[in-house]
């Protein structure tokens, strides 16, 4: 049984799977292969990832890429009934809430962060970054409501769909999207990057 191998750097949205896997105490080895190389594009990579993306897993020789389906298959394999919920209904809430994170805020969130924090100062366009925090109230809004009358998205308890948003969101302070219309989101956001697991990825980002 070899160890689980999570290729990509933690600054890259592998830090969600670093995060994934701190939560679990997996023994791991993280193959640090950098977008910011080009060397994800390249060779020996792309045979692990054809689309050339970090992060991506070797799990014993079961390879997976697409960080939620990653998440989702880790938390599963190894936190069922902690991590990963039980039960059909409640497994595909974190379903729903992975999904919702990727295809609902990804995409606004870091076009915000990349025009108000990344790219060189000439080169960022302030109106993109504004229009993309518009685009950002209503889904805001649902996870609001989502987290008012529960702690987490799923209810008492952390789980895997609250780390897969969370680590979306964790580029939202970056990105300067204002929560103040979001209370409970931004006091849920708060109690996911005070988790010990999440303040050990982010260290590995220094
Ligand atoms: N939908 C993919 C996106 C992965 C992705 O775009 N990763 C970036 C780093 S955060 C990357 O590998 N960029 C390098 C490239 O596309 O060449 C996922 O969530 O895993």
């Amino acid at each position: 049984m070899s160890k689980l191998k999570i290729y990509g750097v933690p600054r890259s949205r592998a830090f969600r799977t670093l995060w994934l896997a701190k939560e679990l105490g997996l023994d791991y080895e993280n193959i640090l292969t950098d977008f910011a190389t080009g060397e994800t594009r390249r060779q020996p990579y792309l045979s692990i990832n054809p689309n050339g993306h970090v992060p991506a897993i070797d799990d014993n020789g079961f390879i997976l890429w697409e960080s939620m389906a990653i998440n989702l298959y880790l938390a599963k394999k190894y936190g069922l009934g902690t991590l990963y919920p039980t039960g059909l209904e409640h497994e595909a809430r974190a379903w729903q809430w992975s999904l919702w994170g990727m295809t609902e805020i990804e995409s606004h969130v870091l076009t915000a962060m990349f025009n108000r924090a990344i790219y060189p100062e000439d080169k960022r366009d302030a109106a993109a970054a504004d229009a993309a925090e518009r685009e950002l109230q209503h889904p805001l809004g649902v996870l609001d409501g989502a987290v008012t009358t529960t702690p987490y998205l799923l209810g008492p308890e952390f789980t895997v769909a609250d780390l897969n948003v969370a680590s979306i969101l964790s580029w939202a302070r970056p990105a300067r999207i204002d929560f103040a219309p979001f209370p409970k989101a931004a006091e849920w956001l708060g109690r996911c990057a005070l988790r010990p697991a999440a303040k050990a990825a982010r260290d590995l980002q220094r």
